[in-house]
């Protein structure tokens, strides 16, 4: 637009920003040793799950194979799954995270 002439500015609209961001699956994978309350406990600590959520969660991967921690945008997303990998591996567990286009 043009501020300072009369008469001279070209005149738009604004249009609503509708594009959505691509969002991210954070998965949690099963295995044999890593102990049933770290994986609680790292559901709580990364993803903001309130203990009774972290235990459905965690029981659902020990039983299925897989579970979902949650859903992000891409770096966010990229980010949990950072500090969990970090956190097994400073408590020396195996347990493995990924994430996957929704
Ligand atoms: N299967 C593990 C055990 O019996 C517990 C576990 C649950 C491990 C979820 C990883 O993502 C996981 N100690």
């Amino acid at each position: 637009d043009d501020e300072r002439g009369y008469g001279t500015g070209t005149i738009t609209k604004a249009e609503p920003k509708t594009k959505k961001p691509n969002l991210y699956k954070v998965l949690l994978l099963n295995d044999d040793y890593t102990p049933q309350e770290f994986v609680v406990w790292l559901l709580e600590a990364v993803f903001n799950k309130d203990r009774e959520s972290a235990t459905r969660i965690m029981l659902h991967v020990h039983q299925t194979g897989v579970g979902i921690c949650g859903i992000y945008t891409f770096e966010v997303a990229e980010t949990k799954v950072a500090q969990v990998l970090e956190l097994a591996r400073r408590n020396e567990h195996p347990l493995q995270c990924t994430m996957e286009k929704e």
